[in-house]
């Protein structure tokens, strides 16, 4: 369930989103520890004018990092709306105290259902119609993509894209009552065939 060993294309920019925060993160904590050292050693920084520690690493530095960071987030949130195009194939998943229910629409005939298991098909993408049925839940599967919250009353979508055949375990990602830590699903990303017999009308 590691969210470092992306999968699919929407885990995969949400990890390089968090390489790069960590990677900025301890440069910054080394600049700063550095000026921490310097500090003590004042007596060779006496020319240096108070102002230009004020403005420059109060003010303009925070500026900077802080829009840098901000747009990069927005342009990772476009990224993982559009990547990959949509397909047309949409499942409903529903949390509740303590399970996920989903519903497979199948041309021809009526939908699969399924509990704590998740049917997809490997290499094309999929929308997730994510609901609740009492409390606000939250479908997490790491691997894959990100969180996206299911809210009572309110239909959100993620898009998700596992690239082979497998099965990837899914969290729910908000507390949601004492059953929480055990509201778990799978993910079965199946080979095209096995994903044609899923959704061939039963005889
Ligand atoms: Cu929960």
């Amino acid at each position: 369930m590691s969210t470092l060993a992306p999968e699919g294309p929407a885990a995969a920019t949400i990890a390089t989103l968090w390489w790069v925060m960590l990677i900025g993160a301890t440069v910054i904590f080394l600049g700063t520890m550095g000026l921490f050292v310097a500090a003590f050693r004042a007596t060779r920084y006496r020319g240096v004018s108070v102002g230009i520690w004020i403005k420059g690493l109060g003010i303009a530095f925070p500026s900077v990092v802080l829009l840098a960071l901000l747009s990069y987030g927005l342009m990772v949130g476009e990224a993982l709306q559009a990547l990959p195009a949509r397909d047309g194939i949409s499942i409903e998943a529903t949390g509740r105290q303590w399970e996920w229910r989903f519903r497979h629409a199948r041309a021809g005939a009526p939908p699969l259902e399924s509990i704590s298991v998740m049917h997809i098909p490997a290499g094309r993408p999929v929308d997730v119609l994510i609901r609740s049925d009492d409390v606000i839940h939250s479908f997490w599967v790491p691997v894959l993509a990100g969180k996206m919250d299911a809210i009572p009353g309110k239909t959100n979508r993620l898009r998700l894209l596992a690239p082979r055949p497998g099965r990837y375990a899914g969290q729910c990602a908000e507390f949601c009552g004492i059953g929480h830590t055990n509201n778990r699903f799978v993910v079965v990303a199946h080979d095209p065939a096995s994903w044609a017999r899923l959704m061939a009308p039963t005889p």
